[in-house]
């Protein structure tokens, strides 16, 4: 007799209002376990199809007395009226959101995204994703608390995740009340859009707290107990980000809660920062196309890590039973020097260092593969050098993140991606892009059908 196990736990969770994520939690189970039973992308083993009996005590079948696989049976109804999760992210166009709106939509969410008008028409990061049924895109301004208003009440979300910032350290001495207004207010509109909505029970929000928080460091390597010290007009922003945030959560019990993380780099990162900056000056000299990278402190110390995986972390903070802050980091920190001294060596120019502080130079000592023939990596040439513009007017100069914490109530591996890998990915990707290969990947293919759907104005 052919049964209709899931339609049966379908039309049960229906019944008692229940969502995939309270069954998950009802059986005991991994939620992306359950997400493929429901998708009918994997079978139902037996002892879980008795499990399930049990625990929400229905009787599914007969005769499944072995692993058989649901997809197979006829009778097998699509699940569309469970409601998946909807998650709303803010700076759905930046490194980190790109990468969390590629593992929502895995996991099987509606996934919206805010965006704000510019006068170039190109997300480069998310470009692949547009004109996906599950992904959506939403005008909205983290300046404007209307427009924050609008979406939320729209998207009614499950989950939000505020990524959205003027995240960019140096220039935030440069526009500090901008800064202010974005990173500081901004998380405070998100929080009050929550509410004015009526979704402070249901909706939970995560917060992209930073390892800048510690700033001037009380003490190494840091902790969720570490005091914060914020030493920039970025660092203090976000300090009132990380407090608003537990506020919100002990005065009105909001399920918010903020990642505390540390660098995460990916050939997504934004050209400007230190690591990127180096990865793509690398691979330019590497194929003479550029004369010299300007730096400025070699000395300063990060734990950085692969975006990729950081971003696990993030949705793994709003899936825990109670609301919490959690540190993301490696546990291992370099110099820029370091990184920089890496980065040139994947690109085929090992560099010799000479001089200290603002005399101090990369040399190269001996080249490799393409960077042989480059006319701008010349044996004896200085490739590297120090710029006091790249100084900053108080520098965050010794950060080193202790994930004991994450480890152990996330089940995160914070060693997924060594330091090594994670500067191999982000040469090769800026070799393959200075070499022209993936031009073609970055025309928008699907414009056109934007354009006629009036998404794009
Ligand atoms: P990015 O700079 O790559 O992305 C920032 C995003 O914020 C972009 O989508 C940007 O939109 C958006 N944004 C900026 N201002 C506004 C605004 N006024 N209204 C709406 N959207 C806005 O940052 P990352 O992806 O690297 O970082 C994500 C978050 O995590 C940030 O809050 C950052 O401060 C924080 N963080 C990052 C770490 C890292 O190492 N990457 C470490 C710790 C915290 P647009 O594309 O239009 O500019
Ligand atoms: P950070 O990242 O300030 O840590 O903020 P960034 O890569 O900009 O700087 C890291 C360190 O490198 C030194 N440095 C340089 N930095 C830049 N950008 N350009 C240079 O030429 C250069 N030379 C040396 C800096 O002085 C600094 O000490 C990032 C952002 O993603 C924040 O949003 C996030 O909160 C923190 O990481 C954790």
């Amino acid at each position: 007799m052919k049964e209709n196990v899931i339609g049966t736990i379908k039309a049960e969770l229906t019944r008692r209002g229940l969502t995939q994520r309270d069954f998950a939690k009802i059986i005991g189970k991994d939620e992306t376990v359950v997400s493929r039973w429901m998708s009918g992308k994997s079978g139902i083993g037996a002892a879980s199809v008795r499990l399930i009996e049990e625990k929400l005590d229905i009787r599914l079948s007969k005769n499944i007395k072995s692993v058989e696989t649901i997809k197979s049976i006829e009778t097998f109804e699509p699940l569309e009226t469970i409601k998946p999760r909807t998650a709303l992210i803010t700076g759905v166009t930046g490194q980190d959101g790109s990468y969390l709106s590629e593992l929502l939509l895995e996991k099987g969410y509606e996934v919206h995204g805010i965006i704000r008008r510019s006068s170039v028409d190109f997300r480069e990061r998310i470009a692949h994703l547009e004109g996906r049924p599950h992904f959506h895109l939403h005008y909205a301004d983290m300046g404007d608390s209307m427009s924050l208003v609008k979406v939320v009440g729209k998207v009614r979300p499950d989950e939000i995740y505020n990524l959205a910032a003027q995240s960019h350290v140096q220039v935030s001495f440069d526009s500090p009340e901008f800064t202010a207004d974005v990173d500081a207010v901004g998380v405070l509109r998100v929080l009050e859009a929550v509410r004015a909505c009526g979704l402070e029970k249901t909706c939970r929000i995560y917060q992209a707290s930073t390892s800048e928080l510690y700033g001037k460091v009380e003490e190494v390597p840091q902790n969720e107990n570490t005091p914060f010290h914020p030493y920039s007009p970025y660092a203090v922003a976000k300090l009132y980000g990380f407090w608003i945030v537990k506020e919100y959560r002990e005065a009105y019990g909001m399920f918010c809660c903020s990642g505390i993380l540390f660098n995460h780099e990916s050939e997504r990162r934004g050209e400007t920062f230190v690591t990127r900056k180096v990865t793509l000056a690398a691979a330019r000299i590497a194929q003479g196309l550029q004369d010299c990278l300007y730096l400025g402190n070699l000395d300063s110390l990060r734990d950085w890590g692969y975006a990729k995986d950081y971003v696990e972390c993030m949705w793994l903070i709003l899936q825990q039973d109670k609301p919490d802050d959690f540190v993301i980091a490696t546990g291992v920190q370099h110099t820029v020097r370091e990184f920089a001294t890496l980065a040139f060596r994947e690109a085929g120019i090992t560099l010799r260092w000479e001089g200290s502080g603002v005399e101090e130079k990369g040399v190269v000592a001996a080249v490799s593969g393409a960077a042989a023939s480059s006319a701008t990596a010349q044996i004896g040439k200085v490739v590297v050098a120090v710029s006091p513009d790249f100084y900053r007017p108080t520098d965050v100069v010794n950060l080193w993140g202790d994930p004991t914490k994450a480890k152990a109530k996330l089940k995160w591996n914070p060693s997924k991606t060594s330091f090594e890998q994670l500067v191999k990915i982000m040469v090769d990707s800026d070799m393959a892009k200075v070499a022209g290969e993936g031009a073609a990947a970055k025309v928008r293919t699907n414009l056109a059908e934007y354009l006629e759907k009036g998404i794009v104005k």
